[in-house]
């Protein structure tokens, strides 16, 4: 009886430890700091107060949001978006400083009403004072009003970079599907040990964006170079550029599928000229419909188990939604909310060996966006077995944060 008593407490105090440290752990309607124990209060993130260690508290606190480009901001655990009445270029520096990006472009404003539904609702006001503007201020942290409504009745709008053009491409030169110089000026080759491995796509003049399952158990910057600017392989005598970084999603797991996703950093800025040109990521909550038309490319196999090609390949590949992706037959149970198919049920064209890593580009209103990078697939091109690709605008505040963490220190 006694046994069966001690028994019975023991059995009760191991699972009282047990759930407080797993609600410790999961930081239940709290935010918690990476990957410590220690939680905080939501309104305790991005108020511009470090209380992490590491300030993880007070990163990912900005977002472009919708077709636009709509800046909002993360403040008392809600996403709000930035009226333009006192807006100004300083604080459009420090927004874009905060994405991880080393420039400011412009912004602008657009009427609220303009915008989509969802970001029409929580708003909020940044004014910000002289010394703040003369520290390295951060926006989300400027006193700042939440109102219901901007007293202009306009957003702010913002853009960081100059991307997703193609200054140097002709259409009339499109032979076959080999790409034409010019077409993808996104596209890279990514060279492990001095050999194509996977591509890759420019998304700043730093930052280059891959699968995981190409540099994971190979993330050792000295390795690996990169081509930008080309079409033909090999790249005899061509300048290869090198490493400085390389960084994969910490949930990716060899044997699984999700978080396929890796960045690496250039050790030197590239230079745009035509050839060589960013492509604009997406941004968050923007949609992109099953059935639009967007283009894969890279130096993969031309079939399934074949050699990589000499020339860069390119094709047109529709979007398929993920209720028709995941039906039995195609690869039901196995699609998830980081991944996006694209390509044809009936098969004939794909991404192939090779691909992986590399652009699924779609144009929007003239400019191009990374909508997926290329992940997985059961073979090439097979009936019913389309192409599965990282999602990128799920992929965002990983992406951001990396660039923004990458970015502290700099000036
Ligand atoms: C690969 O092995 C690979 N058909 C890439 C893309 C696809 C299949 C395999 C999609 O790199």
């Amino acid at each position: 009886m006694e046994l069966l008593f001690g028994g019975c407490v023991l059995v009760v105090v191991t699972l009282t430890l047990g759930i407080g440290l797993g609600v410790g752990l999961s930081c239940e309607g709290k935010f918690r700091c990476g990957t410590s124990s220690r939680c905080i209060s939501i309104s305790a993130q991005c108020d511009g107060i470090v209380d992490c260690e590491e300030g993880e508290d007070e990163l990912s606190c900005v977002r472009l949001s919708g077709k636009s480009s709509v800046l909002q901001v993360r403040s008392e655990g809600e996403w709000k978006t930035v009226c333009s009445d006192e807006w100004n270029s300083a604080l459009g520096v420090s927004a874009c400083k905060q994405l991880g990006y080393a420039r400011y472009v412009e912004s602008s404003s657009l009427p609220c009403s303009s915008i989509e539904q969802d970001f029409q609702n929580n708003l909020i006001s940044i004014n910000i004072n002289r010394s703040g503007l003369q520290q390295a201020i951060k926006i989300h942290n400027a006193s700042h009003l939440s109102k219901t409504q901007c007293s202009s009745g306009r957003v702010t709008t913002i853009k960081c970079l100059d991307c997703g053009t193609r200054p140097r491409f002709s259409r009339r030169i499109v032979g076959g599907n080999v790409s034409a110089s010019g077409q993808f000026p996104w596209q890279v080759s990514l060279h492990f040990q001095n050999e194509h491995l996977c591509g890759g796509s420019i998304i700043t003049s730093q930052w280059i964006l891959t699968a995981a399952h190409c540099v994971y158990g190979f993330a050792y910057p000295t390795l690996w170079a990169l081509h930008v600017g080309l079409i033909e392989q090999p790249v005899n005598g061509a300048q290869a550029l090198a490493v400085e970084k390389i960084i994969y999603h910490d949930r990716y797991r060899p044997k699984g599928l999700d978080y396929d996703i890796a960045l690496m950093k250039l050790a030197e800025p590239l230079i745009f000229n035509g050839y060589v040109e960013p492509i604009c990521l997406p941004n968050f909550g923007e949609n992109f419909e099953d059935g639009l038309i967007c283009w894969i490319s890279g130096w993969g196999a031309s079939e399934d188990g074949g050699e990589g090609s000499v020339s860069m390949h390119s094709a047109r590949v529709p979007l398929i939604s993920t209720k028709v992706c995941s039906q039995p037959g195609v690869y039901q149970g196995f699609i998830s909310s980081w991944m996006i198919c694209a390509g044809y049920l009936e098969g004939g064209t794909d991404s192939c060996q090779g691909d992986s890593g590399g652009p699924l580009a779609c144009e929007d209103m003239a400019v191009w966006k990374l909508v997926g990078a290329t992940s997985w697939g059961q073979g090439c091109a097979e009936r019913n077995k389309p192409g599965v690709y990282t999602r990128i605008t799920q992929s965002l505040y990983w992406i951001h944060l990396q660039m923004e963490v990458s970015r502290e220190g700099e000036t």
